[in-house]
């Protein structure tokens, strides 16, 4: 039997996706033939309901020093780490010589600021060549993964920290203790630890089933992140939704009894009873949209390449891999990817090897049908790429449901 990674016990199989390739390594044409696969299968707790990954792809497999994800890619995901430091810098960060420690700092987009504000600051990240745009900006950043080695020499070196933060990252840790102990070494009595990720009620509630892939081991409630940070003596204090990344939440963690829990908790706690997000017929009803969404893209791709139509896709996300890869699309169906990230271009996607190609080539001359893998930058690619649609050309969608825009 499986057991939690979180509390011991006894883990249900709910989703499986097959055979499927490491998200971030996007391939060179020059050397193929030796991608590392595993098998992408989800189950949930059936005592603390966290929704886990079943297999753990090592960490220096998805996070190496070339990886190549740069968060500032989006004016939009810019401007919320914005607000989201100007938030911290107004709360938290208010003592006589705060510090403030980020965990997955990539490119420095929340740091940034903090660093401006000329804030104590430390970004702790193994994706080198993400650090070095991050330190380019005066941002201090240590090349290495956050665990509890790493937070006690933080301590020796730094002092305590009063904010620790984190997005899109916690979830990403198999080894969550290790986490929890080290935030118990660096966090100061009354600081807080800070973090958002995707919401699962929203992954199930619209078939964002693509926010599945090796790096989301964990896929978090307001109850699951609760019971976790019970577990390692700590409490959640806070709970705000976020509507980036198709719905996220913002957890605020603080010691057992430091702080008193803000009413959100609770209101939000009870809205997700309604969800069912710890019954079997939550997920067997999830696994059939799943299903029908691989059914209707793949009809419909095929008949538009019957048709004689040339369809690209747009945006060369980690999440397309579990599309790509669980649907079966490859080059035959969607000719090429257009990305605006340097490191992607001149690559082949993971597992199914769809070229990746720069934006400005987007249009030359323009496809009749664009398969939008960035759906969660919708609005800002539709803006940008506004001759598209005005010459002729139509989005396709495949969340919540498939459908042309
Ligand atoms: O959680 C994670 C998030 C934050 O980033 C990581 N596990 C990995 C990664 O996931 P993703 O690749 O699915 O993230 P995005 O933000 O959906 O990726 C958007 C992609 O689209 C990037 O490769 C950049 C590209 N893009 C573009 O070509 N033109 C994005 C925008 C906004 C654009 O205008
Ligand atoms: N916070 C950014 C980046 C998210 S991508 C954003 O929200 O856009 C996830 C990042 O976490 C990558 O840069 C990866 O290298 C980093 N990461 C993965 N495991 C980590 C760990 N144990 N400690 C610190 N960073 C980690
Ligand atoms: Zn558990």
């Amino acid at each position: 039997m499986l057991r939690c990674r979180v509390c011991g016990g006894a883990v249900r199989e709910c989703l499986d996706f097959g055979r499927q390739p490491v998200s971030s390594a996007f391939v060179d044409p020059a050397h193929t033939g030796a991608e590392l696969f595993f098998r992408l299968a989800v189950g949930f707790c059936t005592s603390c309901t966290m929704v886990q990954q079943l297999e753990e792809v090592p960490r220096d497999e998805m996070f190496r020093f070339d990886y190549p994800y740069r968060s500032s890619g989006s004016t939009v995901m810019r401007k919320h780490f914005q607000q989201t430091a100007r938030q911290l810098l107004d709360t938290e960060l208010t003592g006589p010589d705060p510090f403030a420690v980020e965990i997955g700092s990539n490119d420095g987009i929340l740091l940034q600021d903090i660093a401006e504000a000329g804030v104590r600051h430390l970004g702790v990240d193994p994706s080198g060549e993400a650090a070095e745009v991050a330190r380019a900006k005066g941002i201090r950043v240590r090349v290495e993964f956050f665990e509890e080695s790493t937070a006690r020499a933080i301590r020796a070196e730094h002092g305590p920290a009063d904010v620790i933060f984190s997005a899109n990252t916690i979830s990403h840790i198999a080894y969550i203790d290790s986490i929890f102990r080290g935030v118990d070494a660096l966090l100061a009595p009354n600081g807080v630890f800070v973090f958002e990720d995707r919401y699962l009620g929203d992954i199930i509630e619209h078939t964002y089933f693509d926010q599945i892939y090796d790096e989301h081991f964990y896929l978090f409630s307001i109850h699951s992140v609760q019971a976790m940070a019970a577990q390692f003596g700590f409490a959640l204090v806070g709970a705000e939704r976020l509507p980036v990344h198709g719905g996220a939440v913002r957890y605020t963690v603080a010691r057992a009894g430091a702080r008193r829990p803000a009413p959100e908790v609770a209101e939000l706690l009870a809205r997700e009873r309604e969800l069912g997000l710890g019954l079997p017929e939550t997920y067997e009803r999830f696994a059939a949209n799943i299903r029908r969404t691989r059914d209707d893209l793949l009809a419909l791709l095929r008949r538009l390449r019957a048709e004689g139509h040339r369809i690209v896709g747009y945006g060369a996300t980690q999440k397309s891999a579990t599309v790509a890869n669980y649907c079966g699309i490859g080059p035959d169906l969607v000719s090429a990817v257009y990305d605006s990230t340097r490191e992607k271009q001149g690559r082949l996607t993971p597992g199914v090897h769809i070229p990746v190609l720069p934006p400005e080539e987007f249009g030359a001359p323009y496809p009749a049908y664009a398969l939008l893998f960035a759906w969660n930058h919708a609005e800002e690619i539709m803006a940008k790429e506004r001759q598209f649609r005005e010459s002729g050309g139509r989005w396709i969608l495949y969340v919540p449901d498939v459908h042309i825009v």
